[in-house]
């Protein structure tokens, strides 16, 4: 039997068209639909379409919200971290998300009920002196917290400017003290199939797993991530903990991460396990390489959908460009 597998980069059509002219044919099928008598159900399909019908952001809240401690936000703003270009709005980012545990579609909000990220663990393991389990409140206070003004790339072409809140994840590696040997860092997201409904259908390489070398791991940029605007992590942005990389394509930023492994082996990922001739394991934006089925010079904000030129790292190449000889 054939599947089809709908990966990140599989869009709807309205992602990689222009906007205006996505509008059109838009009009034009309800223009059709009504010509063919089906002009009130022809506006309710046009309702599902993305775009349409947009929910607010307390009905984002309410669909995402966790409960944590909340005492520790909103946490200091890192001053040498700016976006260049406006903020994304929160109920943007919030309705707009790619969590493939409960859906292929952006509408993750709506399938997260059932999700419960309280208590929550995050297992330490492999080439360390210390391994350990720690529980997020003891996490949550290895390092002080801050926020940070990072833009994000997803390898579909849109991007986004948020404030994540966290602290650099090599401040929970070196509490673990990684052995020599240590090469690379594997994450490893939560196997929940009963509360992320995606997740029981089989034929995905479940956990959702990415990793890193322990040098880009060890970078400064990279944040062990607990919040966002403010406010501790939406079920739909990642919670109650995440990792993200603001120098690679989105899908290398994992959600809701369960288990952090120290090893000499390159980990396996999830999206290069089901289709290894598309991204490979770095995956750093890079405007100068194509996706196998579309151009990455530019990208597009969500909310505004102003464009911008892809730039080399996303304009992180003073923080990294040294891991890779440039
Ligand atoms: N576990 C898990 N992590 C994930 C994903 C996912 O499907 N599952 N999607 C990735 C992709 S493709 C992107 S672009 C970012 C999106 O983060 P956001 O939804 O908070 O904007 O999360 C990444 N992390
Ligand atoms: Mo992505």
């Amino acid at each position: 039997m054939n599947y089809f597998i709908r990966r990140p980069w599989d869009l709807p059509q309205s992602v990689h068209t222009e906007e205006s002219v996505y509008r059109d044919r838009k009009q034009a099928r309800r223009d059709f639909l009504k010509s063919i008598g089906l002009g009130a159900g022809g506006l309710a399909i046009g309702g599902l379409l993305p775009g349409c019908g947009k929910p607010t952001l307390e009905e984002l809240e309410d669909a995402g919200a966790v409960t944590v401690d909340t005492a520790a936000y909103p946490a200091p703003p890192n001053g040498a971290f700016e976006y260049g270009r406006e903020e994304t709005a929160r109920e943007e980012a919030a309705r707009f998300t790619n969590f493939y545990e409960f859906t292929s579609s952006k509408a993750v909000y709506q399938h997260v009920d059932k999700f419960e990220p309280t208590p929550w663990k995050v297992e330490v393991t492999g080439l360390c002196a210390k391994p350990g389990t720690f529980d997020l409140d003891d996490l949550i206070k290895l390092a002080p917290l801050e926020e940070r003004a990072y833009r994000h790339r997803c390898v579909e072409t849109w991007s986004m400017c948020v404030p994540w809140t966290g602290y650099p994840l090599h401040k929970l590696l070196m509490a673990v003290e990684p052995q020599a040997a240590a090469k690379y860092v594997l994450f490893k997201t939560c196997n929940r199939p009963e509360q992320a409904p995606q997740m029981a259908i089989p034929r995905y390489p479940w956990p959702y797993t990415e990793g890193l070398t322990l040098p880009e791991a060890m970078n400064e940029l990279t944040l062990l991530t607990t919040g966002i605007y403010g406010q501790p992590l939406l079920k739909q942005h990642g919670a109650p903990i995440r990792i993200v990389i603001p120098w690679k394509y989105g899908f290398k930023s994992i959600k809701s991460i369960v288990e952090i492994e120290l090893t000499d082996q390159l980990p396996a990922t999830f999206w290069n396990t089901l289709n290894p001739h598309e991204y490979g394991f770095e995956a750093n934006v890079d405007p100068q390489v194509p996706h196998p089925r579309w151009s990455q010079e530019w990208e597009w904000m969500l909310g505004s959908r102003d464009r911008f030129r892809t730039q080399i790292y996303n304009g992180y190449g003073d923080w990294v460009g040294d891991l890779y000889g440039s």
